[in-house]
């Protein structure tokens, strides 16, 4: 897939302003500070298309953006930061569910977790959320580049088994301090927009 535009469209808290249910939509899902901001720029080749934080947990809205007009990547609010408001933290499950329960463009969650570390009880409960709405089975590993060889495979290993992929579900390795997944992903992003056109399960494309 190669990138020709990318751009914001908008910030969304509830659902009356989310951008209209029509165009495919790919969405971006995990722990506050995972690097799903970064992951985004690199797919996207843009440095400051989704702002990588600073302060991290401040991503509290749901953002909508338009790739080569033709699909959408959405910016999940990201979860497990403690430093968030209660309200803020109350907040986080309604809107959630308001945009995964019910968005008929959307095709798929890419579940990110940090290579370095088990998945969390939180990242379990996110991909068993994503289970239970089908739009599982494809996980990122973040900041692969703060891992060796060996680490990594053990790691990814680890990641499988504890969320529970099948054999086919993907899990992607990813980095974006240098690009390490990058084009992988981009392809498995291809094939899930391609096969929209009401595919039946063991069709391939
Ligand atoms: N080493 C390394 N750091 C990363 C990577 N991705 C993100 N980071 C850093 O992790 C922090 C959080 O990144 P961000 O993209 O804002 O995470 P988000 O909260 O999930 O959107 C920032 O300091 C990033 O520079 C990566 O692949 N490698
Ligand atoms: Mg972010």
């Amino acid at each position: 897939m190669i990138i020709r535009k990318a751009e914001f469209i908008t910030s969304a808290v509830r659902k009356a302003q989310y951008p209209e249910d029509n165009v495919p939509e790919i969405a971006f899902a995990g722990r506050s500070n995972v690097g799903k901001s970064s992951l985004i720029n690199l797919l996207m080749n843009k440095k400051r298309l989704a702002k990588v934080s600073q302060s991290p947990g401040k991503t509290r809205t749901i953002n909508f953006f338009n790739v080569n007009d033709e699909f959408r990547i959405v910016d999940l609010p990201g979860y497990g930061y403690a430093k968030v408001s209660k309200a803020e933290a109350e907040s986080w499950g309604p809107m959630m569910e308001d945009y995964l329960s019910n968005r008929a463009s959307l095709l798929k969650v890419v579940q990110l977790v940090d290579s370095r570390h088990d998945p969390s009880a939180q990242d379990i409960q996110m991909y068993e959320y994503l289970r239970y709405y089908g739009l599982d089975g494809l996980v990122v590993a973040t900041k692969a580049d703060k891992l060796n060889r060996g680490q990594l495979g053990n790691n990814l290993r680890n990641i499988r088994r504890i969320l529970q992929l099948a054999p086919e579900d993907n899990l992607v390795a990813v980095s974006a301090q240098n690009g390490t997944g990058a084009r992988e992903l981009l392809d498995i992003m291809e094939k899930i927009l391609n096969k929209k056109e009401g595919g039946t399960p063991g069709e391939t494309d």
